[in-house]
């Protein structure tokens, strides 16, 4: 049996303020577009299961023109059986208009019932939706049939001391044949049959590394192999480069040009680290002369001033007692030597 476990597509994601609004919305449409890419996959490669664990799309942001648009795409496969669960971002209530959507037979959507049964395929689903933003506990208690092909879909937290948190020994516990878990966009491995698939497509920089879904086929033994198919449409990245002081500023922006080599279209962050007379002016001379997708640079720079130095040769004039007086605050330090220092310069 093939399934597919996608998880957290945030569909209808707007990035609240934090972008301007054609960017936001390019990267809004990026996200269905994704996903159309993903259905298409599912039905050429005849995959018998899709595992949809929750925060598919975004309960705040999504339309009922979004719904329908969402629907078709899930109508469109003819060979899958699809299996949704809610998660935090799209917990179903009864004003829920998922619920009365009329979507193909072989789509269910998990309200109260504890499993659907497929029988062609000797198959049990189980899942348990989110039915509010900030409540949910996971039942734990299940008692399976053998003689089936048992999975689960949960959206919850293995990180321990987060809410919504479920231990790797419960987990263990459970006797499910694969449990399909959402709510971390990062995929990994929790036990020999628990696994995040992560998100299709990174969210933000919480989300680094690579994207997209897991594929697994599921023997009649409940034998199973893992393939994460990496496909997102970009990827978050944070960027590393060393500077010195005398480095001029055409080098450092080639530093990072030949950074980003073949990264040109992803979201990238750039961490400038070692000694810069004034970081300030560097960093807006790069935004102004670089241009890329979406580049953010962040200034990890140290004043280039040696300050126990400064101390033994001014010890008893002002500089010195600056120095002693202000010690205790690395900042007010730091500021208040250039100051001082580019005062007695112009001198
Ligand atoms: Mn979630």
């Amino acid at each position: 049996m093939k399934i597919v476990h996608m998880t957290d597509l945030h569909l209808g994601k707007f990035y609240k303020g934090l972008y301007d609004v054609d960017f936001a919305n390019s990267r809004k449409e990026e996200l269905w577009k994704s996903f159309e890419n993903n259905i298409s996959y599912i039905e050429k490669n005849n995959i018998d299961v899709l595992l949809l664990s929750g925060d598919i799309y975004e309960r705040d942001y999504f339309t009922n023109a979004d719904l329908n648009r969402f629907k078709l795409l899930l109508n469109s496969l003819t060979k899958t059986e699809v299996f949704i669960i809610a998660g935090n971002h799209d917990y179903i209530d009864e004003n829920s208009p998922i619920l009365n959507t009329d979507f193909n037979k072989n789509i269910h959507i998990f309200d109260n019932q504890d499993f659907f049964q497929i029988d062609r395929l000797n198959l049990r689903v189980y899942g348990q939706s989110w039915k509010s933003k900030y409540d949910f506990t996971a039942k734990l208690d299940y008692k399976l049939d053998p003689s089936y092909i048992n999975i689960l879909l949960l959206h919850v937290s293995t990180i321990s001391g987060e809410k919504y948190y479920i231990s790797k020994d419960e987990l263990e516990n459970l006797e499910f044949d694969y449990i399909a878990l959402g709510h971390i966009h990062l995929r990994q491995k929790i036990t020999d049959r628990a696994y995040y698939s992560g998100s299709p497509e990174p969210l933000s920089f919480k989300d680094l590394d690579e994207h997209g879904f897991i594929e697994l086929n599921l023997d009649e033994n409940k034998d199973f192999e893992i393939k994460y198919i990496t496909n997102s449409l970009r990827k978050y990245i944070n960027n590393r480069i060393e500077i010195t002081s005398d480095q001029s500023i055409y080098e450092i922006k080639d530093l990072i040009i030949k950074k980003l080599q073949g990264q040109e279209e992803d979201f990238n962050r750039i961490y400038i680290y070692g000694n810069y007379r004034d970081s300030a002016y560097l960093i807006k001379y790069l935004e102004d002369n670089l241009s890329y997708y979406y580049i953010e640079i962040i200034d990890k720079t140290e004043e280039n001033i040696d300050i126990e130095k400064i101390y033994s040769e001014n010890k008893n004039n002002l500089l010195g007692k600056f120095i002693a007086a202000a010690s205790s605050d690395e900042k007010v330090l730091k500021y208040g030597l250039r100051a001082l220092m580019e005062a007695r310069d112009e001198n």
